[in-house]
């Protein structure tokens, strides 16, 4: 079978070839290992509080899209947004986005899973992962079990000390039926979040740098932080299709504003109570 002939309903994947030229790759592997070395030295910055952490086993880096413009152009590419379009419709979110880099040296396999396994309320999400690097079986290339995303939510678990994925129950899955998707830099994976897929630990010298973003359709708005960022449609018409009720207050903007105030109490609390154990 030709890397080109996957499909979603059947195989619960594709692949699109050449997406990308040189002359952006060259840039974004540039700053990918700027953001990472960055990363490493595990800084405080305005941001930390707003952002994830870096995984340093699997070597993840989270919410670049938000961070840097550059990953933007790349999450928002018409290739792969209307690729989504077809399952998902012409309205698009950004869920979730971060760079999977498999540093040298470190327990970098990622074990067979599902993404957001945990999640099984929400929508359904497509991951586009976008190869920085030619991605061959030497070098990390991503293994998917054809077909696996009918079997659903699969029963997982975790395992503690492990941080960056759950565990499936895997008895009855047909492993040996994985592919790996070996890629071209530039080429991207765009994959059913309930796909089975995984990596193997890899000791090359060749570096393996994708850049994966997580998109969603309008059926319900859920994200993990931050506000929805709208990649695609999001006309007034399309989203008065959808939702037609009266505006109410969301609880969320309740609680920001209640905060404070707490912070202010405890706070004059605390102030009370020193004022007394300095007049002791
Ligand atoms: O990059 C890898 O090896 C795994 C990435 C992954 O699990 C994902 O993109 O959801
Ligand atoms: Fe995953």
């Amino acid at each position: 079978m030709e890397k080109t002939d996957y499909n979603f309903e059947d195989h619960g994947f594709v692949i699109l070839e050449n997406v990308f030229e040189e002359s952006t790759l060259k840039k974004m592997r540039d700053l990918t290992d700027r953001v990472v070395a960055y990363g490493e030295k595990n800084l405080e910055d305005p941001f930390s509080k707003y952002y994830m952490r870096h995984r340093t086993d699997q070597g993840a880096l989270y919410d670049l899209f938000q961070r840097h413009p550059e990953f933007q152009d790349m999450a928002k590419n018409e290739k792969i947004l209307n690729s989504i379009a077809k399952i998902v419709g012409d309205d698009i979110f950004l869920y979730e986005n971060s760079l999977v880099y498999k540093p040298k040296g470190k327990n970098n396999e990622v074990p067979w899973h599902q993404d957001f396994i945990n999640r099984p309320q929400e929508p359904l999400k497509y991951i586009a992962w976008i190869a920085l690097d030619d991605v061959k079986v030497d070098n990390g290339a991503m293994k998917v079990i054809p077909g696996s995303h009918k079997h659903g939510f699969l029963p997982w678990f975790s395992i503690p000390g492990e941080t960056h994925h759950t565990r499936l129950q895997l008895d009855g899955i047909p492993l040996d039926d994985f592919i790996f998707a070996e890629l071209k830099a530039g080429d991207v994976l765009i994959f059913n979040q309930l796909l089975l897929h995984s990596s193997d630990r890899i000791v090359s010298e060749m570096p393996r740098r994708a850049y994966r973003i997580s998109y969603q359709g309008f059926d319900q708005i859920f994200t993990p932080r931050s506000t929805p960022i709208v990649l695609k449609g999001g006309s007034p018409e399309s989203i008065e299709k959808r939702y037609s009720n009266a505006y109410k207050a969301p609880e969320t903007v309740k609680k920001e504003i209640a905060k404070p105030v707490k912070k202010n109490v405890l706070i004059r609390f605390l102030n009370k109570v020193g004022n007394r154990l300095q007049r002791l």
